[in-house]
């Protein structure tokens, strides 16, 4: 019988912000699509807390959040034994690949990052140097693991282009280096948008009622929703431009509930926001409530959890450190022996 020749699986690497609660756009925009991707690929996923602290954080509450991230990823369906869940601050070559990264990015094109942009405006008084090189450190994680696929949300479009470009320079220079990444992008819900301020995306660090978290109660939810902005005219039409909120609404019942936008307005159109947004709601606490209760037993177990990251953070560094070997030796470093 003729023999197959296994293919070699293609790589995933996302990361997520251990920084306040996970909110339903995290979830939609790309840990939903992380478990969805889990049996094709081979995967990493990191708690990314080094990029975490480009933002003042509290220690024990960085902590605290960095567990409670992880406790997520595997609620919400990461196997952490087909996968590589790890923080990474506990692979040190994340920080090691951004600095020679760093000798490859212009002023220029940092200075282009609307993340960057918004940050600066939002923390004022703290617009440090990490938050300026921060999409740097994106870029060393992704490249390090010679990334083919990185499932994000679409306002990580522009970092992810930028790593393709310094992907690109390097192995200009030395050859073919690293592999250069293409994004993943949901087809719905790529950008889910703040309830109360539609014209902007939904973050987890605003205010509360501008989100939902995915660990956010059913009343809780249902009480938001019923707040979200939308209009007085009851008419359920897609049309971001004109109708932001009612869109966001009918974007978010479509993510999770599969229906098309025009089964949606055939359904809820001139009915009154009131049954249209219960149904929204009722979609997001069916989705969220299955996470909701293996979160709960998950988080109890610290003794699993740090297995879990002790694990990852071995499996991590073994492939980081296979990237980094071949760097410095293109770059031109005297090998030595770690
Ligand atoms: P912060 O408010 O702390 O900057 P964040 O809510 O933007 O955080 P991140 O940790 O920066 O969350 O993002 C994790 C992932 O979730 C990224 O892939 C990002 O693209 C995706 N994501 C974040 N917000 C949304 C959103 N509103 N809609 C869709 N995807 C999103
Ligand atoms: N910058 C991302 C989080 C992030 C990431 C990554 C995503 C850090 N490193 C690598 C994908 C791949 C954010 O702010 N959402």
């Amino acid at each position: 019988m003729e023999q197959q020749i296994q293919q070699p699986k293609k790589r995933i690497f996302s990361g997520i912000q251990p920084t306040g609660n996970l909110t339903l756009g995290n979830y939609i925009g790309a840990l939903r699509n992380f478990s969805l991707l889990q049996d094709e690929y081979d995967c990493l996923y990191s708690i990314v807390d080094m990029h975490a602290i480009t933002v003042r954080q509290n220690p024990a509450e960085l902590r605290k959040a960095c567990l409670r991230t992880m406790s997520i990823f595997i609620a919400s369906g990461l196997d952490p034994k087909k996968n590589i869940i790890y923080f990474q601050s506990q692979v040190p070559q994340h920080a090691e690949l951004a600095w020679i990264l760093n000798c490859f990015t212009y002023m220029g094109e940092l200075q282009r990052m609307t993340q960057f942009k918004d940050k600066s405006a939002k923390h004022a008084d703290n617009i440090n140097a990490g938050l300026f090189t921060y999409p740097v450190l994106m870029a060393a994680d992704i490249l390090l693991y010679q990334t083919d696929l990185v499932p994000i949300g679409s306002d990580q479009k522009q970092h992810l282009e930028l790593s393709r470009d310094i992907a690109e320079r390097f192995n200009g220079v030395y050859g073919d280096v690293f592999t250069v990444p293409d994004g993943y992008f949901p087809k719905v819900g790529a950008r889910v948008m703040s309830l109360q301020e539609p014209t902007r995306k939904m973050s987890k660090s605003d205010p509360e009622e501008t989100y939902i978290a995915i660990l956010d109660k059913p009343e809780v939810i249902r009480r938001k929703m019923r707040r979200a902005v939308t209009d007085c005219d009851n008419t359920v039409v897609f049309d971001p431009e004109n109708k932001p909120g009612v869109s966001n609404l009918m974007s978010i019942l479509s993510a999770l509930s599969g229906m098309s936008m025009e089964a949606i307005s055939a359904e809820y159109d001139g009915k009154g926001y009131g049954k249209f947004k219960d149904a929204v709601a009722d979609s997001v606490i069916a989705a969220l409530e299955p996470i909701q209760k293996r979160y709960d037993e998950i988080s109890a177990d610290k003794a699993y959890l740090q297995e879990v990251l002790s694990d990852g953070a071995e499996r991590a560094s073994a492939l980081a450190h296979r990237t980094m070997l071949k760097v410095r030796k293109k770059i031109g470093y005297a090998p030595f022996k770690l």
